[in-house]
């Protein structure tokens, strides 16, 4: 409630009237804006000679008092209507607001047949009060209790308000409306029934919350008036089955074949999901022939966290259907659970980032399938705020509570919010009342915790019952039409099963992925990829790195430190530092024809001043990309600085990367630390899509790691954690040490037939190091190299090879120099950590044949880094011993000071050369 109405009442009104009547300062500002609203009105009224005090017989009140409380009255029903609206089908919610009595409104029983009117209601039609009243609760306090004055624009604050007060009441009465209500009641009900006898086991069935498929429904059949193309879903367990057969249309044959556990995984690769995570695609047909594409994606156990990455989804659909400038092609649908939309902090980020220009999908239609308990949790335990969409108040969204026994009025409120998402471009949020007849799945005894509960539902009639008693005294549907419906609903349920039965165990084998989202991909190769870019190409993307618009102003320093230095390495030839190694990847990619995403906090001039990819004009702040300006009909460069979420952004970025999946898309983290903050989009999708759903992405994570003194949380991006994830070639984790490398790696994730994420460690100091730094014929001749061997030791008289990978490699070759140990100790860089190439590591090491000892350097703390993922994997190769040079195990990932980190990290070098 916001703080204005929650101080609302009709002697404060009368009393701030009055002064706002003498001074109109003297009142608060929300009070200012109602009375002017209102006052504005009554002139307006009094004009036309229809105020309610004209109306008035002589002696009767004759004073404003009776306008300002019907105005009050009018906006009390709007503001507070929804706060004893009629949602809750078990009718447990015993609600009530003293603030809606005929009192407290300011207005005693003789008042109740004076005429009135309000020129904000119903258009100024004069009504007796009494009359005024019952339309108000029917609007506003009936089975729809809608949340919109909140809104701060009125032009969408109105809007809803003239859709809430002016419905199509004909639905009510429509015979086929009714018919077809019960027709998808007894589909979804019989649904439910019918696994439950034939197949038992964890559905999650949607029982009680039958109206969602009504909602859904109406939003597929509205979808051909807007121009709507596809509808990208996202939602979790509860319904998934019955959303999947009764909206998808997912075939029933395919579903029962999941459920006899037919399919054999081994037999397509990857290991599978359980059945009600697996995503889904169909091409609906509606009556008209009107053809929509629903999407269903795939989604783990971890609740809510689908929400992002069906917005990256349905952004990269919009992209895909060139629908990018108004974003009316493609709508993002949610289905939440109660406990989980107000519980998961993700919702609210993913909120956040609903108006951002790299993130926008042009709003979603969210639906709360709101059963009223969360597994075994009341809403008592599970929330500090009366309602579970609290939450989408931040983007104002209008939020709509609607009992889902009242079927019509779900089906009203899913077009208002689908046309409201059409009209505005932004969220809506509908919150379907329901309950749970079953437990939190079907073996779960919800009678441990809510007997009271269960047993009233248990005698709760069904859906379809409720919903034929409501139109029975209107005879639409006779009691025969009805049975036939429910008698069609499972007769098609037994014919499929039927065929299910009939079919070979071999033709259900073929099933497992039929008609999902399932892509099937070439297996890893360490096989060299071609990755160098002629001296044209650099060129081309060196000069316009250079320049900037005759009329631009670009900033002296920028002008020195950024332009004029890259000019000056362009013309000797180098040495090219990481900045524009990388600058060269993304714009020889460009060239390409390959579009590149950069996403991240502060990428667009980079944590470290390093990659200023969007230049300032100096007086008005306009902005040049040149990589943007390489020539015409190159590919589009889009760089955003994003919210300061991982997990939302993550997220987004990788849904994006698997439905358009032509593009470079790269998220970057302002510190490798901070990564875990999108845990789990990096282990329920990054590290496992592939496995569980053959969904693959080439998402690229930079991720800022190395040991410099920067204390324990900007010091390590965990990269023994991404390692522990790595099995059957899911992805690659590379630590870099040269820009060339980095350029190559990059390029080379565009140049493959297949796609693996990409995990990279990218540097910090390196970024200026003076070794760290390549060549133009590193970029115009060379390639990426998996692990890099060491040319300068003395093949004869080495004694040791020290392995390592990343920054610590400037460290050792710095210390092998100073103490003249070339000839004692070779270098071998692992540059990719997974998939390993083990051969080349041997093939590497083969020529120090006299080498007895070989060490694993690293700077991280044994108990972290690559050591335990790497030992076992060099003592297959050499048997004999790995002496561990590294800082010691800790708790935390770094030393706290600079002067300990110095002494741990001279330490760990010397230790490489003396163990
Ligand atoms: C992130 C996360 N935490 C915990 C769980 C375990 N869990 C599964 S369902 C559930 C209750 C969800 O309640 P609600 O969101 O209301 O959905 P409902 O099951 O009632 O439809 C919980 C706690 C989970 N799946 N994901
Ligand atoms: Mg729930």
């Amino acid at each position: 409630m916001s703080t204005f109405t929650a101080r609302w009442s009709e002697g404060l009104i009368d009393d701030n009237y009055e002064r706002w009547r003498s001074n109109p300062q003297s009142v608060d500002p929300d009070w200012a804006a109602f009375f002017e609203g209102f006052e504005l009105g009554f002139a307006k009224s009094e004009e036309n000679g229809d105020s309610a005090t004209a109306e008035l017989a002589p002696g009767a009140i004759t004073d404003s008092s009776l306008q300002t409380r019907v105005e009050a009255l009018v906006y009390a029903y709007r503001t507070l209507g929804h706060t004893i609206a009629d949602l809750d089908p078990l009718d447990l919610l015993k609600r009530s607001n003293p603030l809606l009595t005929l009192k407290e409104l300011g207005f005693d029983e003789k008042e109740l047949d004076l005429t009135v009117s309000s020129r904000f209601f119903k258009e100024g039609k004069k009504m007796k009060l009494r009359e005024m009243i019952r339309e108000l609760e029917a609007v506003y306090c009936s089975t729809v209790g809608a949340e919109f004055m909140h809104i701060q624009n009125p032009r969408m604050r109105t809007w809803v308000l003239y859709k809430l007060e002016n419905r199509d009441g004909s639905l009510r009465t429509n015979p086929a409306v009714h018919r077809d209500i019960l027709r998808k009641l007894y589909e979804a009900e019989t649904f439910e029934n019918f696994l439950h006898t034939k197949y038992g086991g964890k559905r999650f069935s949607l029982e009680g919350g039958e109206a969602l498929i009504l909602a859904l429904d109406t939003i597929v059949q509205n979808c051909e008036k807007r121009g709507i193309k596809e509808l990208i879903m996202g939602m979790a367990h509860r319904g998934r089955l019955n959303v999947l057969a009764n909206i998808l249309n997912k075939p029933l044959d395919v579903i029962f074949n999941e459920f006899q556990g037919n399919f054999a995984p081994d037999s397509v690769g990857g290991n599978g999901d359980v059945k009600y995570h697996l995503g889904y695609r169909n091409v609906r047909k509606t009556a008209t022939g009107y053809e929509i594409e629903v999407n269903l994606a795939a989604n783990p156990s971890h609740l809510e966290a689908v929400d992002p990455v069906v917005e990256g989804k349905a952004r990269a659909r919009q992209r895909v259907l060139d629908d990018t400038a108004y974003r009316k092609k493609v709508v993002p649908i949610l289905i939440h659970g109660d406990a989980a939309f107000i519980g998961q902090g993700v919702v609210a980020e993913v909120f956040n980032m609903s108006q951002l220009p790299g993130y926008c999908t042009g709003g979603t239609v969210h639906f709360v399938v709101n059963n009223q308990i969360g597994f075994t949790t009341l809403p008592a335990d599970s929330r500090s705020t009366e309602y579970c969409t609290e939450i989408a108040k931040m983007v104002d969204a209008p939020i709509f509570h609607v009992n889902g026994e009242d079927p019509i009025a779900v089906m009203e409120m899913a077009k208002i919010a689908l046309e409201f998402r059409h009209e505005f471009g932004r969220d809506v949020v509908v919150d379907i009342y329901c309950y749970r007849r079953h437990g939190h799945n079907e073996g779960d005894e919800p009678a441990f915790t809510q007997p009271d509960l269960y047993n009233r539902i248990k005698g709760h009639p069904l859906p379809s019952e409720v919903f034929a008693t409501q139109i029975a005294p209107l005879g639409t549907v006779s009691a025969e039409e009805a049975a036939a419906l429910k008698a069609e609903a499972l007769k098609e349920l037994n014919d499929a099963l039927s065929q299910v039965k009939l079919a070979e165990n071999e033709k259900a084998k073929a099933h497992e992925f039929a008609g999902s989202t399932a892509i099937f991909q070439p297996p890893y190769s360490h096989a060299p990829i071609n990755t160098a870019i002629t001296k044209d190409t650099l060129d081309i993307i060196a000069k316009a790195l250079t320049m900037v618009p005759e009329d631009f102003r670009v900033l002296p320093k920028i002008k020195r430190i950024l332009l004029e230095r890259r000019l000056q390495i362009w013309k000797a030839g180098g040495p090219y530092n990481w900045a524009f190694a990388e600058t060269l990847a993304f714009g020889s990619l460009l060239l390409e024809g390959t579009p590149v995403r950069l996403s991240g906090q502060d990428s667009r001039r980079g944590t470290f001043s390093q990659r200023h990819s969007v230049l300032y004009d100096e007086e008005n702040r306009q902005r040049y990309i040149p990589l943007n300006h390489l020539r015409p009909n190159q590919a589009r460069f889009c760089v955003y600085n994003s919210p300061l979420s991982e997990y939302a952004v993550l997220g987004f970025d990788y849904g994006y990367s698997m439905d358009f999946p032509s593009q470079l898309y790269l998220w970057e983290a302002q510190f490798g630390d901070f990564a875990n903050g999108a845990q789990i989009i990096i282990d329920q999708f990054i590290a496992s899509s592939e496995s569980k759903w053959r969904r693959p992405s080439a998402i690229v994570l930079l991720l800022p790691h190395g040991y410099e003194g920067q204390g324990p949380e900007h010091s390590s991006a965990k990269l023994e954690r991404f390692l522990q994830l790595c099995a059957e070639e899911n992805m690659q984790v590379c630590n870099p040490t040269t820009p060339a490398q980095y350029f190559h790696v990059l390029r080379r994730q565009m140049h493959r037939k297949y796609r693996k994420p990409l995990i990279v460690m990218t540097p910090k100091s390196l970024l200026t190091h003076e070794q760290a730094v390549s060549r133009e014929a590193d970029f115009t001749e060379s390639r990426f190299f998996e692990i890099i061997g060491d040319t300068e030791a003395s093949a004869k008289k080495v004694e040791r090879i020290i392995f390592c990978s990343g920054k610590v490699y400037y460290d050792l070759i710095k210390y092998r120099k100073e103490n003249a140990l070339t000839d004692a100790a070779a270098i071998i860089r692992i540059e990719q950590l997974y998939p390993l190439h083990k051969e080349k590591i041997a093939r590497l090491a083969k020529p120090f044949s006299n080498a007895k000892k070989f060490v694993w350097c690293q700077e991280e703390p044994e108990n972290m880094g690559p050591w335990t993922f790497i030992l076992p994997r060099l003592l297959n190769l050499f048997p004999s011993y790995i002496h561990y040079a590294g800082r010691p195990a800790s708790a935390s990932p770094a030393a706290g000071t600079m002067q300990a980190h110095q002494a741990q990290q001279a330490a760990l070098v010397k230790q490489a050369f003396e163990v």
